[in-house]
This record gives structure tokens, C-alpha cells and sequence, in this order.
């Protein structure tokens, strides 16, 4: 399971506690003294936060729990992405005094659209102003009306505050229960209007557990991380209403690589979450990579005929521990329900699957990055030392997007903010020892297709450079569709002597059409487009189809993708969109025009506004690349009383002149350039 919340609500400070009741840890650690069990990043202590997910276990009623601990940061969020689909349930943490935020939005929305299912914990009630009643109001009215209350607050808001679980039979939770549940299964609600007293407090737990874990509604429970006050009734919960995965270990190995790490040493140390059968030391397994953005590159047609295999490879770990209440024990095998940490993966990347696959992991739920920045050594002879150091962090955090412009020169990494900005800064100074500044940030746009376009390069004529028959359609596709690749081409011809079937040869393709894509007319990733192959050919020296020239291979293929493919998206056009942000805006009712005038200058559109006492929500949707401006000018504005939160909210096409931002390979479009920037890398078929 995973405990999920905004920045701070106490998630760290919770699995100490959970820890403490299993039996797990003699003493509470503590977040601010950086002696928890998953704060263990030397910076993580240093900052009291979170920046990396980390897994404990603990038993509890002789069930075991795995528990991944996530940052709460919108920063590292990705961190919360990668775990996000290993879960069978979760905790999402409230604040009791900060209430439900922004993020917590964001967080239980992924929840329940992958039917996680969730129990709620309201913290701090021993925090002053801690308000239950008003918490679960805006649960219930921003969050989820799906919620049943599980008990009761006394003293709340004091260092006594006493937290009164109901029992089953307690009338308030009867009422709510028949309530909630009736709404949700049609059996019970004809059993409990038939007739109301036959429908017994045993049923209706019984129906609790099993619609918690249909996700459809979702127990809130009370209580203090602090002090530890209604703890003991969560982690009961925990058990009886979180479902436990009953696995097989004997099913055929399904497990899924989720954060990679270095070991002491340097070496590469994989984690991964078993769903079923299990993975003995030095068995051979095949690893399969499911990133559709990467394409390995190789240098040779032989190399890449390896390559052709080793998609789908076969890995071997050499070690294997498991997790086991706050640390790791080494273990021949890991088994399902497990989660452990493997060692001699040494090609495994986050969202590798191991065995059979399980659970689709591909699906993002949550925003990219909007931000990147340019990353340069303070000391200049530090320049290939940073190189391989971002390699490094780019395998714990492949969404950080490490690129260099064509000149290799400029070094680039996507950032969700500033926070994460110093942490890269931190990192690379503690870890690597390498001093760093960041040039201007700037926001990363995407491209999408107006409208269709097609091109293609006809096997043996003049203007095609390579040994291959290639036609491509782009066109527009839904909105947030990403990149969606077929081969239409009755019958395929298909080099099948190195691609060996048209489902590889469709994922090869489909991966050189994402490599592309991924900077198109300005230099943008462009997306929400659908990619047709309406032509295809080749030659062998044998013939047919074709007996004319040498044998066709996989870089004719791939090299002239990026041709074709350029031509048709010039011919179907793009336009550049720029990521929206939606700002929450809490001011001074007498700051409240200054504010709106602010907004309308950066060209926000106010969608919501209301006042409430002194103060006044405003919400409004603006660019991504003008909030920094109205953070710094809203001190200022408000006498440093302003408050502002901000949510991805999609992109919007760029009026005017589009953005550019420099290609890191040579264009496509500059056709002789293009073809000459691979024989420089020796890459011409
Ligand atoms: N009064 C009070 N303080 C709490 C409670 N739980 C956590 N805290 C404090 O709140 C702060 C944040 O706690 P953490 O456990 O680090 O919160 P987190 O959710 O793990 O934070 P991130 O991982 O950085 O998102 C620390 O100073 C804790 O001591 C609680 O129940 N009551
Ligand atoms: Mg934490």
C-alpha cells in the first residue's frame, strides 16, 4: 500500500507510527531530527522532506504490509507516478488544520480513476486549529461524497485530543453506512427497504469491506501521527478493509521494476514489486522494456539485429533482498506480494517488467514537467563529469529528460519546480561533488498536428537516399491521445528476415515515429497525433519484392522514418501549445482589484470567484510562463498576505509567433545536414 498527501500532512510521521505499533521500531522517529525510517537521503534529513518513495513492512493480525512512503512535494511527484500502479491499496493523509489542498485533489483523482482503493486519514488533530467537521465537509465536496466517517474527535485541537473509533452498531455509523452503501448496491438497498431492521450491523460491514475495496467508497479515520492517538483503529483498518492480494507463487513470474538506485559501490540495485510467482537468484528471466519514448541507438546494422532482441531480454539477478520491517534481508527468492531489491539488473530501467507483464504501467496520470533549464558546470573541466551524472539521475528520474542541443553544448533538464531544481543542485554538489548553475527557466511546450498530411520515399529512386519503401500519414488525434502508431499496408512488405514478424516490425517502426516526434517543426514534442504507415517496401538481393540494389536493413528504416515523417508533418502543419496552470488565489478583500488588474495585465482568465469574511478565493487559469511574475508581484499586492496554488491544467495553442527551442539532433528537414550528421556518427545505412 502506499500513503499518499500534500507537502507535510504527515506521511513520514505516520509510518513511524505504524511501524511503532507492529512492533517494528522501539522509539518514534522524528522527521525534524532526521531519525525516521524512510527519510533516510542525507537531504531529506536536512530539509525535513520527503523526495524519494521508500518502502517498509510490518505485520499486522498476520497479515504483511508493504508500505511505500511518497513525497508529498507537487515537485516530485513523479516519484508518487512510478508507484502509483504497483499499489493494491492506499492511505491518502489530510491534514486536519491545512485540510484538503490542491494536491490532494490531484492525488485522489488518480486514486479512484485506478480504483485504488483508498482510506482516508485525517492528521493533526492535535494541531491548534484542527477542524474535523470542516475537513470532512470539503472531503465530501471536493474530494469524494463516497466517504464514511469512522469515529469521533474529543479535545480536538489540543495535545489531549482523543479519537473514539464506532463500533459496528453505533447508530451514527449505521445511519451513514445504510446510506452510503444502499446508494451503491442494489441488493441492499431492496433488503434494507423491504424491511430496514433485518439488514444486520454484520451485513453492513461485510458491505463496507467489500466496497472499500471495489474503491467505491472510502472510510475516513482520525487521529495524530504525533502523538499516536488513533493510530491503532488505521492500522486495523488497514487489514480488514484494504484487500490483501491473495498471490500465487507458483503462477508463471509477473514483477515490475519501480525505482533504481546505486548500491554502495556504484553498482546498480533494482526494486521491484512482485505480482505473481516469484524470482529465484541467478535464474534467467526475460526483462522487457515498455518506455515508448527511447529507441536505442546503435551504431551498426549488427548491433541493432542484437538489438531487435534485446527489448525483450533476459536478466539475471545476482541478489536478491526483501523487505522486511524498516530494512532489507537478503533472501533467495522473491516472491508475489513482495517487494524487493535486486542487484545484477544492469540494463533494468523504471517500468521494466520482469516475467510476464502485469498491470499496465505506461499510462501517465498525472502532469509532465512544464519546466526545463539549462544545467552548466561552475567549474568548466566538470562538463563530462556532469554529463555522467545526469545520466545517473536521469535512471532514478527518467522524467528529467536530460538533452543536449545539436552542438552539444547546452545540457537541458525538465523540471516540475524550483524545489526540485535545488535538489538536483544538492545532489549533484553531495553525491558527484560537481558545483552547478541553472540558466533562465523556461516552459516546455508541445506541437500538434492542425490538420492531415502524408508523404513518402519510393524504393530505388532519385531523391531516396536509403534502401526502403516508406509512406507515413500524420494526423490530429484526440486531445491528451499522446502518439498512436498502425501499419496499414495491405499485404505488409516487411523485412522480416531481421524485424521477424509485422508486430515487431510495428513496435520497431512505432518507435522510430516516437523518436521523431519527439521534436517536430519548433522543435517541440508533438503529440495527440495519429501516425499511419500507408507504404512500405524493401529489396533483397533475391528478390521479390525487389532484387534491385543491396539488402534493405533496419537503419534504412530508421533513418529514413525521420525524413518521410518531417515532410508529412510540415504538410499537415503544427501549432505550439503552452502548458496552463489553474491559480488559486487567496487575498485581502481590500487587495482584491489591485489583483485582478494584476491578472488581466498576464492575461488570466478569472473562472470562479467568492469572498468569504475578509478574505477572497479567486480562480483562474493563466500560462504556465507568467505565474512566476504574479507570485513575485503578489507580496507586494496583498502586504505579503496572498496566497497562491497552482494545478496543470492542460496546454493551449501560443498566439502569434511559436515558440523555438534548439533540436538536439540535425533537422530531417534539412536533408543534407540530416544525412550528413549520420555518416559523422557512422549511422548511414
Ligand atoms: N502536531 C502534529 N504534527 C505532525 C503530525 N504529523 C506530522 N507532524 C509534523 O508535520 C511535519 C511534517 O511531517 P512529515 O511526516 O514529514 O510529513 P510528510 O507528509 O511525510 O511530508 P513530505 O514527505 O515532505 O511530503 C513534521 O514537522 C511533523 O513533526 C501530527 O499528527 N500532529
Ligand atoms: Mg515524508
Amino acid at each position: 500500500m502506499g500513503i499518499l498527501a500534500h507537502v507535510d500532512a504527515g506521511k513520514t510521521t505516520l509510518t513511524e507510527r505504524l511501524l511503532y505499533a507492529a512492533g517494528v521500531i522501539d522509539a518514534v522517529g522524528d522527521v525534524d531530527a532526521g531519525t525516521t525510517q524512510t527519510d533516510t537521503l542525507a537531504l531529506e534529513r536536512q530539509r525535513g522532506i520527503t523526495i524519494r518513495s521508500a518502502v517498509v513492512s510490518f505485520e499486522i493480525a498476520g497479515v504483511t504490509v508493504n508500505l511505500i512512503d511518497t513525497p508529498g512535494h507537487p515537485d516530485f511527484i513523479a516519484e508518487v507516478e512510478r508507484v502509483l500502479s504497483l499499489l493494491d491499496g492506499a492511505v491518502l493523509v489530510i491534514s486536519a488544520v491545512e485540510g484538503v489542498q490542491p494536491q490532494t485533489r490531484v492525488l485522489m483523482r488518480a486514486l479512484r480513476r485506478l480504483r485504488v482503493p483508498t482510506l482516508l486519514f485525517v492528521n493533526k488533530v492535535d494541531r491548534r486549529g484542527a477542524d474535523t467537521r470542516r475537513v470532512v465537509e470539503t472531503i465530501a465536496d471536493r474530494l469524494t461524497p463516497a466517504i464514511i466517517p469512522m469515529g469521533t474527535v474529543d479535545g480536538i485541537g489540543t495535545r489531549a485530543a482523543r479519537c473514539t473509533p464506532y463500533r459496528l452498531g453505533d447508530p451514527a455509523l449505521r445511519t451513514t453506512l445504510i446510506e452510503a452503501l444502499t446508494d451503491r448496491d442494489e441488493s441492499l438497498l431492496a433488503a434494507y427497504v423491504d424491511n430496514e431492521h433485518a439488514v444486520t450491523d454484520l451485513r453492513l460491514g461485510r458491505e463496507l469491506t467489500a466496497q472499500t475495496r471495489r474503491s467505491l467508497v472510502h472510510p475516513v479515520f482520525f487521529g495524530s501521527a504525533m502523538t499516536g492517538e488513533g493510530v491503532p483503529a488505521l492500522s486495523a483498518g488497514l487489514v480488514e478493509l484494504l484487500p490483501a492480494e491473495a498471490s500465487d507463487p507458483e503462477a508463471v513470474a509477473a514483477g515490475r521494476v519501480f525505482k533504481i538506485d546505486r548500491g554502495p559501490a556504484g553498482e546498480k540495485v533494482a526494486y521491484v514489486r512482485m505480482f505473481a510467482g516469484k524470482i529465484r537468484a541467478r535464474e534467467r528471466l526475460p526483462i522487457a522494456t515498455v518506455s515508448d519514448t527511447e529507441v536505442k541507438v546503435v551504431e551498426s546494422t549488427v548491433a541493432e539485429s542484437t538489438v531487435v532482441g534485446r527489448r525483450a531480454a533476459e536478466a539475471k539477478a545476482t541478489v536478491i533482498e526483501v523487505s522486511d520491517g524498516g530494512g532489507w534481508v537478503r533472501r533467495p527468492q522473491l516472491v508475489a506480494g513482495e517487494i524487493g531489491r535486486l542487484w545484477g539488473l544492469t540494463e533494468a530501467r523504471v517500468g521494466d517488467t520482469i516475467g510476464r507483464p502485469a498491470r499496465a504501467a505506461t499510462e501517465h496520470h498525472f502532469a509532465p514537467p512544464t519546466m526545463e533549464t539549462v544545467i552548466v558546470p561552475v567549474r568548466l573541466n566538470d562538463d563530462g563529469a556532469l554529463r555522467a551524472a545526469l545520466a545517473r539521475l536521469a535512471e532514478q528520474d527518467p522524467l528529467i529528460n536530460v538533452r543536449a542541443d545539436d552542438t552539444g553544448r547546452e545540457v537541458y533538464v525538465s523540471l516540475y519546480g524550483e524545489v526540485q531544481k535545488e535538489v538536483i543542485q544538492a545532489t549533484l554538489a553531495m553525491e558527484f561533488g560537481i558545483d552547478v548553475d541553472f540558466h533562465e527557466t523556461t516552459v516546455i511546450c508541445v506541437e500538434r498536428p492542425v490538420r492531415a498530411g502524408e508523404a513518402v520515399e519510393i524504393l530505388n529512386t532519385e531523391s531516396n537516399p536509403f534502401h526502403a519503401t516508406i509512406g507515413l500519414r500524420v494526423e490530429p488525434g484526440p486531445p491528451d491521445s499522446g502518439i498512436e502508431f498502425r501499419v496499414a499496408v495491405e499485404p505488409p512488405k516487411v523485412p522480416l528476415y531481421v524485424y521477424k514478424n509485422l508486430d515487431n516490425f510495428t513496435e520497431y517502426m512505432g518507435g522510430y515515429v516516437r523518436q521523431t516526434l519527439r521534436e517536430g517543426r519548433f522543435g517541440w514534442q508533438v503529440t495527440d497525433c495519429v501516425v499511419t504507415m500507408v507504404d512500405s517496401g524493401y529489396s533483397v538481393a533475391d528478390g521479390p519484392p525487389s532484387k534491385r540494389g543491396p539488402l534493405s536493413t533496419p537503419a534504412d528504416f530508421r533513418n529514413l522514418t525521420p525524413l518521410v515523417l518531417m515532410r508529412a508533418l510540415e504538410r499537415a502543419g503544427t501549432v505550439a501549445c503552452e502548458p496552463m496552470l489553474r491559480v488559486s488565489l487567496e487575498v485581502p478583500v481590500w487587495a482584491m482589484s489591485a489583483v485582478l488588474t494584476a491578472l488581466g495585465r498576464l492575461g488570466a482568465a478569472v473562472r470562479h470567484q467568492s469572498v468569504s469574511g475578509d478574505l477572497t478565493t479567486i480562480e483562474t487559469v493563466m500560462p504556465a510562463a507568467r505565474t512566476p511574475h504574479l507570485q513575485r508581484r503578489l507580496p507586494a499586492l496583498t502586504a505579503g498576505e496572498g496566497v497562491l496554488e497552482s494545478t496543470f491544467d492542460g496546454y493551449r495553442p501560443v498566439h502569434g509567433d511559436p515558440p523555438t527551442r534548439p533540436r538536439t539532433t540535425a533537422d530531417p528537414r534539412h536533408r543534407e545536414e540530416y544525412l550528413t550528421s549520420l555518416t559523422r556518427h557512422g549511422r548511414r545505412g
